[in-house]
């Protein structure tokens, strides 16, 4: 697939997607979605990627859905089918980031609006420049968060503040994200593509199976009992004290040496 709306390349073990209509802040289009989703899947199969980006052009992270494509289907006589249009789209590229088996990193460049904004929580990992801006634009249209934004925000910032930002589309500023737990890092935007760069690669020289595994536990643990974790946790260790990495962990370990890991 040739792609209009993003861009794919593949580097020292990081998949880099980057939205590619930065004059439009990287606003959200069916075709973009496409092209996520397709790169999405060729990620999960590669196993030379080992970390994936998600970052945007321009002063943009994402400007979540473009209106202009909501409105021009009106214009068509042929309303845009949004649930439809959220089920085949968006739903599906948030739940093939949710479910990547890697670490999946947010290199939050600039603003961050309703579905982009959505796009951001799917991530695992949020670095931001201290150009980012962060909005459930949602409400400031009449809509309510959509892309997971009711799922993912208040299990990264918590109740209040979710519905917070959620009812007033009030504009977080990227000290305030970094305040309330919304972003991990916050980086001058000039020092912001290096430091992307170093923790993307940085996380795909870690053990990538136990981070797969993590993600899925921890995700799982939210809605299950503590005994049921426990036994997941057993069975999970069981199959990664198995794996190279536990190997070349536990022998660099004992070596004194920094560890080599391949991810398998
Ligand atoms: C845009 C957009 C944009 C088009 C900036 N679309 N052009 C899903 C399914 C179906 C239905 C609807 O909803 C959804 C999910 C959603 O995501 S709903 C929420 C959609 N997003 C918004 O409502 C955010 C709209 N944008 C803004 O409020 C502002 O642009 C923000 C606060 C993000 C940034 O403000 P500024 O830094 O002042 O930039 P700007 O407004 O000047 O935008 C720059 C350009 O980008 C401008 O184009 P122009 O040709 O005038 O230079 C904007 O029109 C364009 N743009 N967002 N979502």
């Amino acid at each position: 697939m040739d792609y209009e709306e993003i861009s794919y390349e593949v580097t020292n073990g990081v998949g880099w997607m980057r939205l590619t209509r930065p004059d439009k802040l990287n606003a959200l289009t069916t075709q973009m979605a496409r092209e996520a989703l397709d790169v999405l899947g060729r990620a999960r199969e590669d196993e030379g990627v080992r970390c994936m980006v998600i970052t945007g052009e321009g002063r943009g992270f994402c400007a979540g859905q473009d209106l202009t494509e909501f409105t021009a289907g009106s214009q068509d006589g042929s309303p845009l089918d949004v649930a439809e249009h959220l089920r085949s789209g968006y739903n599906r590229m948030i739940t093939a980031i949710v479910e990547l088996p890697m670490p999946v990193i947010a290199g939050v460049n600039g603003v961050a609006a309703g579905a982009g904004l959505s796009l951001a929580l799917a991530c695992d990992l949020r670095l931001a420049s201290d150009a980012a801006r962060f909005l459930q634009a949602f409400i400031r249209i009449g809509l309510v968060p959509d892309s997971g934004g009711n799922w993912l925000l208040p299990r990264v910032v918590g109740f209040a503040k979710a519905l917070e930002m959620s009812i007033t589309g009030d504009v977080v500023d990227a000290q305030e994200a970094l305040r309330i737990g919304l972003v991990s890092r916050v980086v001058p935007a000039d020092e912001f593509a290096a430091a992307l760069t170093e923790y993307a690669e940085r996380m795909a020289a870690a053990p990538t199976r136990a981070i797969g595994a993590t993600k899925a536990l921890l995700g799982e643990a939210l809605r299950l009992s503590l005994s049921e974790t426990l036994e997941r946790e057993a069975i999970t260790q069981a199959d990664l004290a198995g794996s190279s990495d536990f190997a070349e962990g536990v022998g660099a370990f004992l070596d004194k040496r920094d560890p080599k890991f391949t991810g398998r």
